[in-house]
């Protein structure tokens, strides 16, 4: 390479890479790879070397930041960095915008409004379009030189972009760490005995600060401009939302949510559309910014101390706060998982007054190490749970010691086990523990499961304690007399005082609701039926596969575990847990009990055919998750003994005859010999047939009236489901797809049917509707 091509090439590299920036960084639209980059950045450090002469202090490569400056110079700022006043309440949002009009003399003023962003506030000084220098706030009139640092912070431009920028250009902003990086530098502290970061705040401060800006580059940071200090040698806009604007041109990064909006209730929207963001941004937010948006304005309102009387913060609530663990305690859930959780002094966070945060389970704690007495983070953000996140391990004091799980329930002292290898602890004692009971009941009676309405949760602990309900079954044997009864028995109890006429007719209207409640509770479906029962992993989607997959409770309660892996997105822990659930006999018990009192399942229906697609008995050995049986494996059995309950007796010599190697065969008379394992083999035949009882056609065989035919659903049904249309249509033979197309034999269409039926119509493809569909499959299953 010629000089000149040298000097081409790098000013094409640093073009590249600087454009890969601005794309990343302000435009928020990556145009290359990471990996593509630092290529592109590799080779530009190699041709830099090569060549000192060209090295520039602007070149991307000049980000990786040089060794300890020893300390850092102070900068006097030619235009204060202001602070801004705050707002906690709609009041004070609403007592802002009356100043601001009183001293305007205007009604709905307009304003530019800005998340407000949790970092440190930061000065860029640009000369001619170059940084030249980097400080900190500090105390708003001086802060410190940290050039250095900021240079390595990628989203801060070293050289701007465009050529109409003054010649010096101050440019005001928050430096902030990205909560990606906030956790990645702590699971590394962690993994490697470091310190861990507060919170991202506390790590934007520590990497701007560190005297060594090659770690500050460990410590990425990203950078929003807000603002701008002193400007010389060319002019701005005339209002602060046109500059905002302009910076971005000029390459800054500027957030994508600023906005234009006038008066109170223009700022009180932007305040909740962005709270309802707040949890989805990817970095740390605790408010946002009203300013007024014209300069005019602002120079017309003017300043108090070193706040400007144009602008305000709008604060969030905290979502993170520090208190103090009073105790540690646990909490036994329907399927005996032993939660622990803390009690704490109360503090105000996320907009609550919280006590209690959850600590998940035994292993979160012993990977926190929280104890008694520790100051710890809460967090509690939207909804969900408080948690404690972290623990400030210098503010322990000497004689805190390590927690651990206690060994008996707190509730019916039970023993406390743990299977090996999970993370959950159980109480043992089932429906003897009054805890699981209690939440049992709780979670049946609820509102998505079997929607008891009027069952709160101090009836069912009443009714629990007082032996009235021990398993969810004796809901339906409960009478009005007996609500009346525990009624009495708990004013008697909790001495209150003897209720008059009136109350022993409030009383009896109270318990003959409750009554009917549960009388209507009584018709369900199967879906609502399997989530109440209040299986271990069963959910509502789940709960909602496995009704429409097969159909009958009936069919359900008798299968063995394996089977209901042949269920989409059910895995082998969720069909484990439903086993598990199925083989106690207490609750095969619960099962009958409801039935024989009456709960009935209206939408019983065949399981589907799909069942048994793909479904041989290479792929049933595989789904038991036996020792050693890879698919392979399955296969060679599978060959040689056809049927999965001729493994049962077959002596282990006959495997190795069948082509596995010595310590696979061993494994698997191994497994063979728990009597639970042959047993589970001897019930995966009957299943199967039974399945075979009631789909005696599998689906590549499937003969029906529909058979060749393609279908396309389209609309919402008011009968049944798009999900049962399709097994239901599939069962007689038809192919349903998803999109319209010239080979389409018919179009279903229900309510609000869109462009699949606009197609249909214009290819001139029959179209039915929900009540022709109904009588073909009513003439035809
Ligand atoms: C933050 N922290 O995001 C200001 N800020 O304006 C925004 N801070 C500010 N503006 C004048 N968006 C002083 C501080």
């Amino acid at each position: 390479m010629t000089m000149t091509d040298v000097a081409t090439r790098i000013a094409e590299l640093r073009r590249q890479l600087d454009d890969a920036n601005y794309r990343y960084h302000v435009l928020d639209d990556p145009a290359i790879p990471d990996a593509d980059y630092d290529r592109l950045l590799r080779e530009l450090d190699e041709l830099e070397q090569a060549h000192p002469e060209l090295l520039t202090p602007d070149s991307p490569t000049q980000r990786v930041g040089g060794a300890p400056s020893g300390a850092f110079a102070a900068v006097r700022h030619a235009i204060p960095m202001l602070s801004l006043g705050n707002a906690f309440t709609e009041v004070e949002v609403a007592d802002f915008v009356r100043r601001v009009e009183q001293k305007l003399d205007r009604e709905n003023p307009t304003f530019s409004v800005e998340p407000k962003l949790d970092g440190l506030a930061i000065s860029l000084r640009y000369e001619h379009g170059r940084l030249v220098q980097g400080a900190t706030r500090g105390d708003g009139a001086t802060g410190e030189d940290v050039t250095a640092n900021l240079r390595t912070v990628k989203a801060i431009p070293l050289q701007l972009r465009g050529d109409d920028w003054p010649d010096v250009l101050e440019v005001r902003g928050e430096a902030y760490m990205p909560l990606a990086a906030f956790k990645a530098y702590n699971e590394r502290a962690l993994a490697e005995g470091g310190k861990v970061l507060a919170n991202p705040r506390n790590g934007a401060a520590g990497s701007l600060r560190q005297l060594d800006a090659r770690i500050s580059a460990r410590r990425p940071l990203a950078f929003y401009a807000y603002g701008t200090g002193l400007v010389e040698g060319g002019k701005l806009p005339d209002t602060h939302s046109a500059t905002l604007q302009r910076l971005r041109e000029w390459g800054l990064p500027v957030s994508a949510e600023s906005r234009v909006v006038s008066g109170s209730d223009g700022l009180l929207g932007y305040y909740r559309r962005i709270g309802d963001k707040r949890d989805a941004l990817p970095f740390d937010i605790d408010g946002v910014v009203y300013k007024l948006d014209d300069y005019a304005d602002q120079r017309e309102m003017g300043f108090v101390s070193r706040a400007p009387r144009w602008a305000i913060a709008h604060k969030f609530p905290a979502q993170e706060q520090t208190t103090v663990v009073e105790t540690i305690e646990v909490n036994v859930g329907r399927t005996g998982a032993v939660t622990p959780w803390v009690l704490m002094r109360p503090v105000h966070v996320g907009g609550v007054t919280v006590t209690r945060a959850t600590l998940h389970n035994a292993d979160q704690v012993a990977r926190l190490d929280v104890r008694v007495g520790d100051t710890v983070i809460v967090r509690r953000a939207g909804d969900v749970i408080p948690e404690v996140v972290r623990v400030m391990p210098d503010q322990r004091t000497p004689d805190a010691v390590p927690w651990s799980m206690p060994r008996q329930c707190p509730v019916c002292g039970s023993e406390i086990v743990r299977e090996e290898g999970a993370a959950v602890w159980r109480c043992s004692g089932e429906l003897t523990c009054a805890s699981q009971r209690r939440e049992a009941i709780g979670h049946f009676a609820s509102r998505r499961a079997m929607d008891i309405d009027g069952l709160g949760e101090r009836h069912i602990e009443n009714l629990s304690e007082l032996g009235f309900v021990k398993s969810v079954a004796d809901l339906y044997t409960l009478e009005r007399d007996d609500l009346l009864e525990m009624k009495r028995r708990c004013d008697e109890r909790d001495d209150t005082v003897p209720g008059t006429v009136k109350a022993g007719k409030v009383a009896s209207r109270w318990a003959e609701n409750l009554i009917a409640a549960i009388a209507r509770s009584r018709d369900t479906t199967l879906e609502r039926f399997l989530f109440a029962l209040g299986i271990e992993h069963v959910g509502e989607s789940t709960a909602k596969a496995l009704a429409l997959w097969f159909g009958d409770i009936e069919v359900i309660r008798r299968l063995p575990w394996p089977l209901f892996k042949r269920v989409p997105d059910i895995g082998g822990e969720v069909a484990r847990a439903i086993g598990h659930f199925l083989d106690q006999p207490g609750n095969q018990q619960v099962i009958d009990d409801l039935l024989a009192r009456g709960v009935s399942i209206s939408d019983a229906h065949p399981p589907s055919p799909k069942l048994r697609e793909g479904l041989d008995m290479a792929t049933l050995l595989v789904d038991l998750d036996i020792p050693k049986i890879t698919r392979l494996r399955a296969e060679q059995l599978a060959a040689v003994f056809k049927q999965v309950d001729a493994l049962i007796d077959a002596p282990e010599h006959n495997f190795v005859t069948a082509g596995l190697p010595a310590e696979t065969a061993r494994a698997l008379a191994a497994w063979l010999d728990d009597a639970g394992n042959a047993r589970l083999l001897g019930e995966i035949g009957g299943a199967l047939s039974r399945l075979d009882v009631i789909t005696p056609a599998a689906p590549t065989t499937v003969t029906g009236p529909l058979d060749g035919q393609s279908v396309v659903l389209t609309g919402t049904l008011s009968a049944l489901t798009r999900e049962d249309a399709k097994v239901r249509l599939e069962a007689l033979g038809a192919k349903v797809a998803g999109s319209v197309s010239k080979k389409t034999s018919f179009v279903v269409a229900g309510e609000a049917a869109g462009s699949k039926l606009a197609k249909a119509e214009e290819l001139g493809v029959e179209v039915w509707d929900e009540v022709r569909l109904l009588a073909f499959l009513g003439e035809h299953e």
